[in-house]
């Protein structure tokens, strides 16, 4: 059992070591263990941090969540209020906002809870700033929201390199492998023609987690990081965009090199905004609406009308039987099918499977077995 003080100067020496080694084919397995060996410290701390059980109190509600995450004094509080109408105390100086204030967006048929939070600083890992409780109510959002003073734009690197650090991943897959402990026989590991880490850099990060024997079958294209988070199995998948706030300071050839650099640098897509005059807000609630890939559904009487006011949200990805069960769970065993006219049927009132997979704005009508 390692002490927190003891174990975060362990991880500093060893990440010190890691960024030192120049990355080759000889040094390949030795970056592989060294970045086990930080993870299974993590892993350890963490395991002890819990037992604490803060948080905030925040229930979720709404078809999806948001959360809110800048440097204190970004425009969060501001951008909760042109977002939700809630008022959430703004002022000029740094960590106004010191608890987590809710508030309900409707776009599009869909009810989506933003979480105002307050600011995050670098250290957020080591527990800086009360972080802990912040990074307990991202790690249940649907979506991270960066809310970015153009003027201080690099904060949002320092703030991604945060969040990573907490095994939040944001825009990635879940790794995609399997791995199953054996007694004896020592590792066998199938690369299924896969891009995956050398055989020895699997080896010694299983080794790390002290799985010595066993098979490890990979379905798709893993590097170390990711094959250390599915063994380690302590990170979460959320989605990530960014709101590039106060372009109403700076000119238009800066906000448009600013917007491009970040979204070359880190794949997110980059919404310009002015919270405080309340610009581009629209464009905005689109991007967060995209950004959680939620799809609506309308339901169909047999005989009637398709409800187009009240959709059934839903995320990307269900099925005939999500959508019943969001009727009702006990009528899901009497799914006969269901009629589908939209995007997802071939043509009007196609008759599918429960397993069918819908798609936004498919008029649904399910027919049950009573
Ligand atoms: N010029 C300009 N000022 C803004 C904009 N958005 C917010 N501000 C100002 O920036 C300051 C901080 O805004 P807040 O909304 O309180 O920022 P916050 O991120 O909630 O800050 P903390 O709660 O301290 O983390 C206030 O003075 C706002 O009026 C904007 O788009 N343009
Ligand atoms: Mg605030």
């Amino acid at each position: 059992m390692v002490d927190k003080e003891q174990g975060l100067r362990k991880i500093d020496e060893l990440k010190e070591q890691y960024s030192k080694t120049k990355y080759n084919k000889a040094t390949n397995k030795y970056l592989g263990m060294l970045r086990a060996k930080i993870a299974g410290i993590k892993r350890e701390i963490e395991s002890q941090g819990r037992k604490a059980g803060t948080g905030y109190a925040v229930r979720k509600s709404g078809n999806a969540t948001v959360a809110l995450v800048g440097f204190p004094n970004a425009g969060k509080s501001s951008l909760l209020h042109v977002l939700t109408g809630v008022e959430s105390r703004v002022a000029d100086y740094a960590f106004t906002t010191l608890d987590v204030i809710p508030g309900m967006l409707e776009y599009s048929g869909a009810k989506i809870q933003i979480l105002d939070l307050p600011g995050l600083i670098q250290g957020a890992h080591v527990g800086k700033g009360g972080s802990m409780k912040i990074i307990s109510v991202i790690r249940v959002a649907d979506l991270v929201l960066f809310v970015i003073d153009i003027n201080n734009y690099q904060q949002l690197y320092q703030l991604m390199e945060e969040l990573e650090m907490l095994n939040i991943r944001l825009n990635q897959k879940r790794p995609n492998m399997r791995l199953e402990k054996g007694l004896a026989g020592g590792l066998n590991i199938e690369g299924n023609g896969h891009r995956i880490p050398d055989k020895d850099v699997v080896q010694s990060i299983l080794n790390e987690f002290k799985i010595f024997n066993g098979e490890v079958i990979f379905y798709a294209d893993t590097n170390d990081q990711q094959l250390l988070d599915y063994v380690a199995d302590n990170c979460v998948y959320i989605r990530g965009a960014v709101a590039l706030n106060k372009i109403d300071t700076v000119d238009k050839r800066k906000m448009e090199s600013v917007k491009k650099e970040i979204e070359t640098r880190t794949g997110m897509r980059v919404t310009p905004i002015s919270a405080k005059m309340a610009g581009n807000i629209e464009d905005l609630k689109g991007t967060v609406f995209a950004g959680l890939e939620l799809i609506r559904i309308y339901l169909k009487p047999r005989d009637g009308e398709p409800d187009f006011d009240k959709p059934l949200v839903l995320n990307k990805g269900a099925t005939v039987v999500d959508v019943v069960r969001k009727i009702n769970t006990k009528l899901v065993k009497n799914i006969k099918y269901a009629l589908i006219s939209g995007p997802s049927s071939k043509f009007s009132n196609q008759r599918v499977g429960r397993e069918h997979k819908v798609l936004d704005k498919d008029v649904v009508t399910v027919v049950f077995d009573m």
